[in-house]
């Protein structure tokens, strides 16, 4: 691993204080962040980035984005939170708008991603005693070999991760583990008539952006509905523009039966999450049933509106789709012998790196700091390459400059 000591006593100063009073869940890159704008942030130093990871894409939009920033100014002088006790005007207009934004009866709004997946794993049990007639407690869910949904004890109770699972039993019961991109596993699963739902990301993006076979997807809704199953997408982090598409199961022309957003839902400037559904699925939840403090607030509901149109007026989709093309393209173009492969769809990529060193992808990320693009690997040897979706096609030429030179400096040099 390359040795972090050229670091500047700035950021010293900083990650000194954070190491020393900081809960030391995380990782970093040593890097101290004090501004962002657009597709670049700036560090204590004033030393410019490019931000390859977009916060695990929930600054889409870009940083700051003035529209977004301008909504939450006014509305936070205006009126931040009052609970679900009572009603607030931004309530009655955000889930007319976000219901007619992506075509559904309903939402039920909540804060972080894995809150709107605890959300939608409850209705989903709600919904399979209440319509389908699972006998009680014998709901079962199936997950994904590889998935990632957030750091709740039920969430992390179905991970195959060893790292957000070892040592945070006992886990929770109701959940069946299948192999992501396999529709026979899927098919054999249904099988079991207490089965109400499927919860899978479009993309797997922790995985290191394992994108499923064309198809898949479509295939796999199809054989839910038959088996009056419940096909939940996480579209955390694939939705909202990231892959192209307003939604990563647009690809394959799929409507969700629960559609979970969060992420760039705000435009990364606080958390918002949202569940989507149809009445049947939707009403099975009653009054005093479920919420959260600040789910639904004033503020969340005008951010997000303001976060969406922006996505919508922009053409943000369109530019990912267009600029993730020519981005993959380049890549494959360096033809570089440590890199083994590039994969990914609209401006949601990784790379794969092959190398003997262990930290080989972790070292080549201290090199893209030093030039000017922050990244991070994901479980080892990926790098995650995910950057706003305002990036210009001559942004994107400089940005392969840059990782062309590392590889160069790095494994060349
Ligand atoms: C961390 C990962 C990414 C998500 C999907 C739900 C959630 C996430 C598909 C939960 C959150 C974040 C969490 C953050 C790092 C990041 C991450 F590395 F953890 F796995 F993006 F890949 N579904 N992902 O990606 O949303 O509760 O965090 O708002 O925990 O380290 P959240």
């Amino acid at each position: 691993m390359l040795a972090t000591t050229n670091l500047s006593d700035k950021t010293s100063y900083f990650l000194d204080k954070e190491e020393r009073f900081g809960a030391h869940n995380y990782h970093p890159l040593p890097v101290v962040l004090s501004r962002g704008e657009g597709v670049y942030v700036w560090d204590v130093d004033d030393k410019r980035y490019y931000d390859f990871l977009s916060a695990y894409s929930a600054v889409n939009q870009g940083h700051c984005h003035p529209k977004i920033i301008a909504a939450f100014i006014e509305q936070a002088q205006r009126l931040t939170l009052v609970s679900r006790a009572f009603h607030s005007e931004l309530m009655g207009e955000y889930t007319e708008y976000i219901t007619k934004f992506f075509g559904y009866d309903k939402v039920l709004p909540m804060n972080t991603g894995v809150e709107g997946v605890e959300t939608a794993l409850k209705l989903a049990r709600k919904w399979g005693y209440m319509v389908k007639g699972v006998p009680e407690n014998k709901a079962k869910i199936l997950v994904c070999s590889e998935n990632f949904h957030g750091r709740t004890i039920t969430v992390i109770s179905f991970s195959t991760d060893p790292d957000s699972k070892k040592d945070f039993g006992p886990y929770t019961p109701g959940f069946e583990v299948i192999e992501y991109n396999n529709i026979a596993a899927l098919q054999a699963a249904l099988q079991d008539k207490n089965v109400v739902g499927f919860l899978v990301e479009p993309i797997q993006g922790e995985a290191g952006v394992v994108v499923p076979d064309e198809g898949y997807l479509s295939k796999a809704a199809a054989i839910c509905k038959d088996a009056n199953v419940l096909f939940i997408a996480d579209e955390i982090q694939t939705g909202l523009a990231r892959t192209g598409k307003m939604l990563a199961c647009d690809h394959e022309g799929v409507r969700p039966d629960i559609l979970i957003l969060g992420k760039a839902l705000s435009g990364g400037t606080m958390p918002v999450s949202a569940v989507l559904a149809d009445d049947e699925i939707m009403l099975c939840i009653k009054p005093g049933e479920h919420g959260s403090t600040y789910g639904g607030n004033p503020l969340a509901c005008k951010v997000a509106m303001a976060a969406l149109q922006v996505l919508k007026d922009e053409k943000m989709a369109e530019n990912a789709l267009l600029q993730g093309v020519y981005f993959r393209e380049q890549l494959l173009a360096l033809n570089h012998p440590h890199i083994s492969t590039v994969r990914g769809k609209g401006l949601l990529n990784a790379i794969v790196i092959d190398h003997p060193e262990k930290d080989a992808a972790w070292d080549l990320c201290l090199q893209l700091k030093e030039n000017g693009l922050l990244a991070k690997p994901t479980h080892g040897d990926k790098i995650r390459f995910a950057p706003p979706l305002v990036i210009t096609r001559a942004q994107v030429d400089e940005c392969i400059a840059i990782i062309k030179q590392s590889l160069e400096q790095h494994f060349n040099g």
